[in-house]
């Protein structure tokens, strides 16, 4: 059965299935949506996933929506290797970190690539009118509010700062956790390391590694995360190069401001 992944250049929830795909050793399909031109307003987009958000995984025909639950359906399918925990409160533990990453990770991060990177690109790619037309097509509506607020504040935005913050508590939550297994739940590679590693990753690209300074074994747990997807041998792990090309061009120049703001 065919497996095939609607994605995006800069997608950090697709990256964590790409990450699961090909540690599977899965071989899929990918058709590439523009997120800035508004691929994922389209009509077809929409009626596989109506809020019209990437990743989307289809399956032999059967759609899978949902970073978190499209990396467990693959892992109950594919079961080899297993990246979940066996001791059941291990995986609840497992399923807590891949939360975190749903409900704070996700949002605080786009809040930061928004503010430092998309917003002036959005700018440069469309008329004011475009623009609102383009949050006029965003359906959620808080994330419609959150995208909104960040284009007009950039890095002003109190959401900024929040955003810092916050990713500053869950960095040091999982130092701790590293100063007493190797990896998020104990002494395996799980899902929880998958959903954490491509945004630990958007983070270095924004040149934010302070919020890391304060750990201890944050650093090693990602080069070891980024040597073992070396080995998976997989196209643009964490965005195609122009995409980190441009993330890190931002990142230098908006490195002043946002230093004010996270010491
Ligand atoms: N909870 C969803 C979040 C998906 C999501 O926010 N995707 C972003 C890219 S990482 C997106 O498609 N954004 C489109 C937009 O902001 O209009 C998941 O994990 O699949």
């Amino acid at each position: 059965m065919s497996l095939l992944l609607y994605t995006s250049v800069e997608s950090a929830c697709a990256q964590k299935v790409r990450l699961v795909l090909s540690e599977k050793q899965l071989v899929w399909e990918e058709k590439l949506l523009n997120l800035r031109r508004g691929d994922q307003f389209l009509p077809d987009y929409l009626a596989l996933n109506p809020k019209a958000v990437v990743p989307t995984l289809v399956h032999g025909g059967r759609v899978i929506r949902e970073s978190s639950i499209i990396n467990e359906y693959l892992d109950e399918v594919f079961p080899k290797p297993p990246l979940k925990p066996l001791d059941s409160a291990e995986r609840s533990q497992m399923r807590l970190w891949v939360k975190t990453v749903d409900d704070e990770v996700h949002p605080a991060i786009g809040v930061l690539t928004y503010a430092i990177v998309l917003r002036q690109q959005m700018n440069e790619l469309k008329t004011p009118q475009q623009l609102e037309q383009h949050f006029e097509a965003v359906v959620d509506p808080k994330r419609r509010e959150r995208q909104q607020h960040t284009h007009e504040l950039g890095i002003e935005s109190p959401a900024v700062a929040v955003a810092l913050a916050q990713l500053k508590q869950v960095i040091g939550q999982m130092d701790e956790a590293l100063a007493i297994n190797d990896w998020l739940v104990g002494d395996e590679y799980s899902l929880a390391d998958a959903a954490y590693a491509p945004y630990m990753m958007r983070l270095q690209y924004l040149n934010l590694g302070q919020l890391w300074q304060e750990t201890s074994q944050f650093d090693d747990w990602l080069s070891r995360i980024q040597k073992k997807v070396a080995q998976l041998q997989l196209k643009d792990p964490w965005g195609s190069q122009g995409f980190i090309e441009l993330v890190k061009r931002h990142a230098l120049s908006s490195e002043n401001q946002i230093r004010c703001f996270s010491t």
